[in-house]
């Protein structure tokens, strides 16, 4: 298993390299390039500085994050197929530097969505993120956009980046005919002509699930239990064409029983990487993201921890959003402090499972 950070790149993130090369047994990043659009090619050089200032710091590389997939694609417009032409070649861009594994996601317009992103939990100060479909339904999804570029403290949000949103309402309407059949019909296309590129490249592509795990604002999304993965792996059989199975986005349904689809996905080969974080249920389709403990959170980490150890042990994981605490600022959800707690806490759970199991 390889314990990885994401970290945003230089100027660009709150923490420095040096502060995640500190965290014990941290032994690299999950990277993220956030100047490019969706639709647009990572060029190489911005790639290899990238990847150049990881090393320096002593740390590795493997897994870029957020490698969006442009709205023209998910809506299987004919301007798709430059779309995915610029794709491959960022899929190989990225391969020649040491790149393994691609995190995206196939969600439409909206990506993860909060309806706080910083709601202070009352037993001791912290914050994090807070969601409740009752307060979503009093709002638009422009409203929804605003409030979240508003309270990211000055940072731009994966998924959320402006350029992407501004057509909302426009595209929101061009949504109206696609079904999830549809949808995944347009992911199948996409699918068919990146995944060879990968297997070209040996990279594999991991599919972020939606998060949270159920539609929203009666968008199709079809990646969030493990029927509707089992569909998308059909849809191109390939073990480059992976999951990234991330605990607290499924998790927001307690319906998904988390570690038994690890095993399920571990045992088969289809699991890119993971994102190990804990959330709290508070009702029906009501969250908050709690620390990575299981006691201070629902779901078990050390289950999950344990089918992770038996069905995929030579990983990529990283801790997922932390709270804010200790008083920091920064990137909602992406703090150093607590996510720097999460990695000691797993890896001390790892440890535990391999001693016990010599
Ligand atoms: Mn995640």
């Amino acid at each position: 298993m390889k314990m990885t950070f994401r970290w945003y790149g230089e100027g660009n993130d709150s923490i420095t390299l040096k502060q995640i090369k500190q965290i014990p047994g941290c032994s690299g990043l999950m990277g993220v390039l956030d100047q490019y659009a969706a639709g647009e090619v990572w060029e190489e050089p911005v790639i290899a500085k990238y990847v150049e200032d990881v090393h320096k710091a002593g740390l590795l590389v493997e897994v870029i994050e957020s490698v969006n997939v442009h709205e023209d694609i998910k809506l299987g417009l004919p301007s798709r197929d430059q779309y995915i032409e610029n794709y491959k070649q960022t899929i190989r861009n990225l391969a020649k530097h040491g790149i393994k594994v691609i995190v995206y996601n196939f969600m439409p317009v909206l990506d993860w969505l909060r309806t706080d992103l910083a709601r202070i939990i009352a037993e001791d100060g912290s914050n994090s993120l807070y969601y409740d479909e009752e307060e979503l339904l009093g709002l638009t999804p422009l409203q929804i956009v605003e409030n979240t570029s508003k309270n990211s403290n000055g940072f731009r949000l994966p998924g959320w980046e402006p350029e992407r949103l501004k057509e909302l309402e426009r595209v929101l309407a061009m949504y109206q005919d696609i079904n999830p059949d549809k949808l995944r019909e347009n992911y199948r296309y996409f699918l068919e002509r990146v995944i060879p590129v990968c297997e070209e490249c040996d990279v594999k592509m991991a599919v972020h699930p939606d998060d949270p795990a159920w539609p929203i604002f009666g968008l199709p999304r079809i990646a969030h239990s493990k029927e509707l993965f089992e569909k998308i792996l059909e849809l191109y059989d390939s073990p480059n064409h992976t999951i990234c199975l991330c605990t607290g986005s499924l998790g927001s349904n307690p319906e998904n029983d988390i570690p038994e689809i690890i095993r399920y996905f571990g045992s088969k080969n289809r699991v890119g990487c993971f994102h190990v974080r804990n959330v709290k249920y508070l009702g029906y389709r009501k969250f908050r993201e709690s620390s990575h403990l299981s006691s201070d959170g629902s779901l078990d980490m050390y289950e999950i921890m344990k089918a992770i150890y038996e069905t995929a042990p030579d990983t990529y994981i990283r801790p997922d959003h932390g709270r804010m605490i200790w008083d920091e600022v920064g990137r909602p959800g992406y703090g150093l402090y607590d996510r720097a707690l999460g990695i000691a806490y797993l890896n001390g759970l790892w440890e535990a499972l391999e001693k016990s199991n010599k």
